[in-house]
């Protein structure tokens, strides 16, 4: 954290073996942080961020920090920093998979803080089973965190299916309904051989959205590929799109919007009152805009977008 007036460092969390280094933060961070205003006074309290080896790290940063901190207090004693999630615990260090390369987007559903990312080796969008080794299916993953401010000693999340010794509750079954058990945060797994998600996320109206690339290497001169929009609802990974479930009226029965080839850049939204006035706009490598209907807003589905508290 750099004071924007002199160009200093405020506060610094490192890989290292010294006295208040992080011994096991060996990975990359090629992100931007989500930086969080929970409480809407106007200053920045938590921050979340991935690395490439699926870690997200969370630091606290809302009690009074050191003022003008010497080299051995930059690492703010008074914020209280951790590794907050783990997609695998027992994988060996150093071995990549699942990375995250896009800052996590957040919301607010029943006044938890909901936090969604999606994983997948952007550097590399070749990557599949028969090319360098992406073996791994990626996922989307959504994290409850019920501790905001770290108050006593909180674990790591796990990020395993609770029936694989882990702390979440895989819903890629259910896209048409949610669990009958809310889960207490949950993954969906991607279906095709090199998919990745290669967007940021965007937040609406308690619908998480992010796109994905699939890889076509089947001519390795010449690789093609296409992309899915992907939107659920944030609180059990209900699809947003096709028709409102009849099992689950709240949203749909579809996790996917199929957006044809190429690369699709980040989703932007379009806000304006009325129905059907609210814009998912995306724009594709070959020029074309898919602009879809994102849902009117519904008091029930709770916050409508982090910048709503602006
Ligand atoms: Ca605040």
């Amino acid at each position: 954290m750099i004071d924007v007036d002199t160009g200093q460092p405020i506060a610094v969390r490192k890989y290292g073996a010294g006295a208040n280094d992080v011994s096991d933060m060996v990975y990359a961070i090629p992100s931007a942080p989500g930086v969080l205003d929970v409480d809407g006074d106007g200053f920045a309290d938590v921050i979340y961020i991935g690395d490439l080896g699926g870690n997200i790290w969370k630091w606290v940063v809302r009690a009074a920090g050191t003022h003008a901190p010497s080299s051995s207090e930059l690492h703010q004693a008074n914020w209280s920093f951790r590794k907050f999630f783990s997609d695998d615990p027992t994988r060996t260090a150093g071995s990549r998979s699942r990375s995250f390369f896009f800052s996590p987007a957040a919301t607010m559903v029943n006044s938890i803080l909901h936090i969604g990312i999606g994983t997948g080796e952007r550097a590399n969008m070749n990557c599949s089973s028969t090319l360098d080794g992406c073996t791994l299916a990626n996922r989307y993953y959504v994290l409850k965190d019920r501790n905001v401010w770290d108050s006593g000693s909180p674990s790591t999340i796990d990020g395993r299916a609770t029936g694989n010794s882990g702390d979440l509750t895989d819903v890629t079954i259910y896209e048409d309904d949610c669990p009958g058990v809310e889960p207490k945060g949950f993954f969906f797994t991607l279906a095709t051989d090199g998919e990745k998600f290669v967007t940021n996320s965007e937040v609406f109206n308690a619908f998480f959205f992010s796109s994905t690339f699939a890889p076509d290497i089947s001519n390795i001169c010449d690789p093609t590929g296409s992309s899915l929009l992907y939107g659920f609802l944030a609180k059990c990974g209900q699809g947003f799109f096709g028709p409102p479930s009849t099992a689950s009226p709240i949203a749909g029965t579809e996790r996917t919007l199929d957006i044809g080839k190429g690369v699709p850049t980040d989703a932007r939204l379009s806000i304006a009152p009325g129905d059907g006035s609210n814009r998912l706009i995306i724009s594709k490598q070959d020029g074309e805009l898919i602009n879809i209907d994102s849902g009117a807003s519904a008091a029930d589905h709770g916050m409508m977008y982090w910048r709503e508290f602006d």
